[in-house]
């Protein structure tokens, strides 16, 4: 007989034999009998080992095997209300294929000790169903992608400029030059656009961030689009439809994990084009009537994001803001104070999720901006020939993986939406 996932084990009917192999879930013993549960990729099921529906060392194993102890179980299934899944497996033979030493993770555990066993503590239920929303995430957007005429691209992740402003940049001696981990693939994808029209990439990107908060990780999962001859607000018709198509999605097809990190699908069914446009200088009003101490200049912090998303159900976007405030490659608007940018605001409070614009054309403007932030103009030789040959109108826009899966998750804080996180002063394990 073959190995079947637990998944499937658990459709089966009273009395038909199966075969499944995981990890000890969890265990316990009453007389001659040991419950355990067995989990894998799919899920849980309950075994039921008697001693002598078992061989005598497949009992004593039993017996010894801790939580964590990998095994694989024949036997047979026997439909029991109180068994999760209402199915458990009469176990006709018991194999521990590895015996677990005492796990070191037991029920309440602090915050650093859970970070410090991140590697075991990716086995938790909790974190499998998150990784999973996030794999289904990835599928879904590549769908969107595939059927919006987009080419994926494999931009670098080593480069010589810092387009996301030097205050963040990891920088490294590259043979005697000095590189940086990449804030952004824009740069490139822009080089890219002349070819293919629409790209996208989906890269690591590195923010030396000095502050700690719920949102921000040193290095997250940039996914990045550049389009040719789409000005700010296609582009952003583009990223509401690519969100929706997403969240839809995942409303539909992941039922199961929504329910598991407490997101009712309700909440993403509902959300489709368009979504609500507000103006920097009307954001800054609308805050200002709220009671904050705001000024046209003054960037957002989560207070402010989440006092803009009150009474939303959709996600919104913040547009035009100062021009001082943004990127040198924005495209500055004919008021000549604000850019043609969009950010995008998740709604109960999960804050910034894309950041997009229609990019600069203008050399001059680009170099004055540039040189502001103390940028090394040279370096930016290469990205201006793509304004000297054949420039056309092109906008696009970065999504952070990690703060879409915390809105989709309901999840508290960014460290659990990567299995690794990268965070002010940790990258063990
Ligand atoms: O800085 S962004 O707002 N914009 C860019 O990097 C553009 N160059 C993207 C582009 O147009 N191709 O970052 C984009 C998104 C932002 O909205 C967040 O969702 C995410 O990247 N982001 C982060 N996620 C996690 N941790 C950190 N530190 C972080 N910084 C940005």
């Amino acid at each position: 007989m073959e190995f079947e996932k637990i998944k499937n084990a658990l459709k089966k009917k009273e009395g038909e034999r199966t075969k499944i192999r995981g990890w000890i879930y969890r265990k316990r013993k009453s007389g001659k009998i040991i419950f355990v549960v067995i989990r894998d990729s799919t899920g849980i099921i309950q075994v039921i080992i008697e001693k002598n529906k078992v061989t005598e060392k497949e009992f004593a194993d039993a017996k010894k095997a801790l939580i964590e102890s990998s095994v694989e179980v024949e036997g047979i299934i026997h439909e029991d209300e109180r068994a999760p899944g209402g199915r458990e497996i009469h176990a006709t033979a018991f194999n521990v294929v590895g015996f677990a030493e005492e796990f070191p993770i037991t029920e309440y555990q602090s915050v650093e000790f859970l970070l410090d066993n991140r590697h075991l503590w990716l086995r938790s239920r909790k974190m499998t169903e998150t990784m999973k929303l996030k794999a289904y995430m990835l599928r879904f957007i590549r769908e969107w992608f595939d059927e919006n005429d987009f080419w994926e691209v494999t931009p670098s992740v080593i480069t010589m400029n810092a387009a996301e402003g030097g205050a963040t940049v990891f920088s490294f001696d590259y043979f005697g030059q000095e590189a940086y981990l990449s804030q952004t693939a824009q740069m490139y994808l822009e080089a890219l656009i002349f070819s293919l029209e629409r790209v996208w990439s989906l890269t690591p990107s590195f923010r030396a961030e000095k502050s700690r908060t719920r949102r921000h990780l040193i290095e997250y999962w940039h996914l990045e689009a550049e389009e040719a001859w789409v000005r700010n607000e296609e582009n952003m018709k583009l990223q509401e439809e690519m969100i929706s198509y997403v969240c839809q999605n995942i409303a539909k097809k992941c039922k199961e994990q929504l329910e598991f990190v407490g997101r009712n699908p309700e909440d993403l069914m509902v959300i489709e084009p368009p979504f609500k446009r507000i103006k920097y200088r009307d954001a800054i009003k609308i805050l200002q009537e709220k009671g904050f101490d705001i000024q046209w200049g003054d960037d957002f912090g989560a207070p402010h994001e989440r006092a803009l998303v009150e009474g939303e159900d959709k996600p919104i976007f913040i547009t035009n803001f100062p021009v001082e405030s943004k990127a040198f490659y924005m495209k500055i608007a004919p008021d000549g104070k604000t850019v043609e940018c969009a950010d995008m605001l998740a709604p109960e409070g999960y804050g910034e999720i894309i950041g997009g614009s229609e990019r600069e054309e203008d050399i001059k403007s680009m170099i004055e901006r540039l040189k502001k932030e103390g940028a090394n103009i040279e370096n930016y030789e290469w990205y201006f020939d793509l304004r000297r040959y054949g420039s056309v109108p092109h906008s696009g826009f970065g999504l952070g993986m990690e703060r879409l899966l915390c809105w989709i998750a309901k999840l508290e804080h960014i460290r659990d939406a990567t299995p690794f996180p990268r965070l002010l002063r940790r990258a063990y394990p």
